[in-house]
Formats: C-alpha cells, sequence, structure tokens
C-alpha cells in the first residue's frame, strides 16, 4: 500500500495491495512488448499487486526519473529493466535510504548487488556464444565476411551478446567487416543494413544481430539491394518471438537463439519473497533454446509470443 498522505485509507481492499513501481526500457522491440505484457499479468490485481506502470522510451535519464518518482511515492518494491548498466548507483542508493527494495529484471546493472535485492534475467553472453558457435561451425572453416547490428550501446545484452560472440568465432576464419549499434529496433537494424550494403556490398555473406527486430528491419535493406536474405546473406538473430519465427521458417533468417521474456512470474514471485523477508538469491538464469527452419516451422503454431 502506499504510504503517507497518498495511503488509501479505507479499509481492507487496496490496503493490503503491493504497491509496485515498473520501469520498463520503453517498446523498442517484439520482445520488449511480450517482457512487458508478462510482467503486467504477473502484477495485477488478482496476483495482490496496485502496477504503476512506466515506459522510459529507451531513454535512460527518463527512466532513473520514473524511478526516482517511485520512490517519492512510497510504493512497496521497484521493479527495473535497466536499459544501460551505468548510471544507476545514485537512485540505486536512494531506494535503498528509502527502505524500498529494487528487483532488476531481464538485463543487468554495473552498480554493486547490494544495491537491488535479486535480478531474474536471461544469459546474455551464452546467447551470443550459442550464435557464435553457429557461424563457427557452418562458415568458419572458409574466409567469410560477417556484419554485425550491436543492440542498445552500455545495455547488458548488447555487451555480453558481443563478447559471447566474439569468444565463439574467435581462431576461426570468419572476417568482422563492421559491428554497428541499430539500438534493437527494426528501423535502426534497416538503417545500418543499408550503410553496411552501400560500403561492403554483395561482400556482405553473414549478418549477426543482436536481435530479431534489427534483423528483421535488415530485411528490407536487404532486399531493396536485389540480394536474398537468408541465401545471398545468411542471418542469425537473438529473442525468438513470433516475427522472428516467421522469417526463420521463411528461410529468410537462417538460425535464432531465444531470449525467454516471460519473466512476469518469477519477478511476482521475488517481490512478494523480497518484501515477506525471505531470503533470495543475488541472480536467477531462465534458460534459452535455439532454433532452425524445420523447428520454426513445428514451433510457430504453438508459441506464445
Ligand atoms: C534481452 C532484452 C533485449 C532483447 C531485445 O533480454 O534486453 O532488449 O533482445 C530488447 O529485443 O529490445
Amino acid at each position: 500500500a502506499l504510504t503517507g498522505c497518498a495511503a488509501n485509507t479505507g479499509g481492507g481492499g487496496d490496503d493490503d495491495l503491493i504497491t509496485v513501481g515498473f520501469a520498463q526500457t520503453g517498446s523498442e522491440s517484439g520482445w520488449r512488448s511480450a517482457n512487458t505484457e508478462s510482467l503486467k499479468a504477473a502484477l495485477s490485481e488478482e496476483n495482490g499487486f496496485e502496477l504503476i506502470f512506466n515506459a522510459a522510451d529507451n531513454k535512460q535519464e527518463a527512466q532513473i526519473a520514473a524511478v526516482r518518482s517511485f520512490i517519492n511515492q512510497g510504493v512497496d518494491a521497484i521493479v527495473i529493466a535497466p536499459i544501460t548498466v551505468d548510471g544507476w548507483d545514485d537512485v540505486l542508493k536512494e531506494a535503498k535510504d528509502a527502505g524500498i527494495p529494487v528487483i532488476l529484471e531481464d538485463r543487468t546493472v554495473s552498480a554493486s548487488d547490494d544495491l537491488y535485492a535479486t535480478w531474474v534475467g536471461l544469459d546474455f553472453k551464452q546467447e551470443g556464444k550459442t550464435a557464435g558457435e553457429w557461424v563457427a561451425d557452418n562458415f568458419g572453416a572458409e574466409p567469410t565476411n560477417l556484419v554485425i547490428l550491436e543492440g542498445t550501446t552500455g545495455s547488458s545484452a548488447a555487451l555480453d551478446r558481443a563478447t559471447g560472440f566474439a569468444e565463439a568465432i574467435d581462431g576461426t576464419s570468419i572476417n568482422v567487416l563492421d559491428s554497428q549499434t541499430g539500438d534493437f529496433t527494426r528501423d535502426g537494424g534497416k538503417k545500418v543494413m543499408e550503410g553496411f550494403l552501400q560500403k561492403y556490398g554483395s561482400e556482405i555473406q553473414v549478418l549477426f544481430a543482436h536481435n530479431d527486430d534489427m534483423g528483421l528491419g535488415a530485411l528490407d535493406a536487404i532486399k531493396a539491394a536485389g540480394l536474398t536474405p537468408g541465401e545471398d546473406i545468411k542471418i542469425v538473430t537473438i529473442d525468438a518471438v513470433k516475427d522472428g519465427m516467421q522469417a526463420l521458417a521463411d528461410g529468410e533468417f537462417n538460425y535464432i537463439v531465444e531470449c525467454n521474456p516471460l519473466l512476469g512470474d518469477q519477478v511476482a514471485d521475488l517481490v512478494k519473497k523480497v518484501l515477506a523477508g525471505e531470503s533470495v538469491d543475488k541472480a536467477y538464469i531462465v534458460p534459452d533454446g535455439a532454433f532452425t527452419q524445420e523447428d520454426a516451422i513445428e514451433l510457430l503454431p504453438t508459441r506464445p509470443y
């Protein structure tokens, strides 16, 4: 329940709801929409929550301002999907000083882990490694030119996927022609891929995109250049949202590494445990799979997002 003058003074009712402020990154991708829906469904009134939701339009300063407003409103707990790893120390200290626990979901922060109660998310380094191993196994024996569409600069997802991918192709004949951020959006992927095609043209043999949405944007640029995605340029992405899996089934993508956005139930459970004073781990990793075209054709009809 809200404290201070904003507190609900009625009997019962809202008084026993847990008020949660959720600072989401924004709505930059299909993955993000699925993640937002998952958390909204779990942090619902019937599950005992009153949710205050803020999407920060992928801007770190707006997200920090949202967290500060949750502190001022005296919420019971704060959930954050931190856009970038840095810049969190001050506002997390303010939340700690206000006695409001912070639960991180999805991406992580560089701040000390005594500034948040727990984190639930994905092993981004492994996702990058799985994508890199597929490229190394299929194209690493011959000199092969590859370009990379990176996720949001400074985000743990982009940083760790880049690290895992680089480790996996190290020592192979893969030649990284270029690597630039498309900010996890379709428009960003399209624009950066247009630039790559202008600069390198048909030299490009493989595209690694840090998420499906940038890969989907790149499809437009590849086709506009008269090339056939999935054939002239092999494409590997990360997320496995419906539109990505459709492109994989259609042969326009060649491999997708999953990144599970359905974190809502675990977040809701962790909020309750933390507020009940139960001890929780600092990190909970959700497992991911990886899919070929055959997998996509088989799984598409039953994919939940
Ligand atoms: C990964 C998540 C990334 C997705 C993108 O957990 O942070 O952000 O891969 C999303 O689609 O924009």
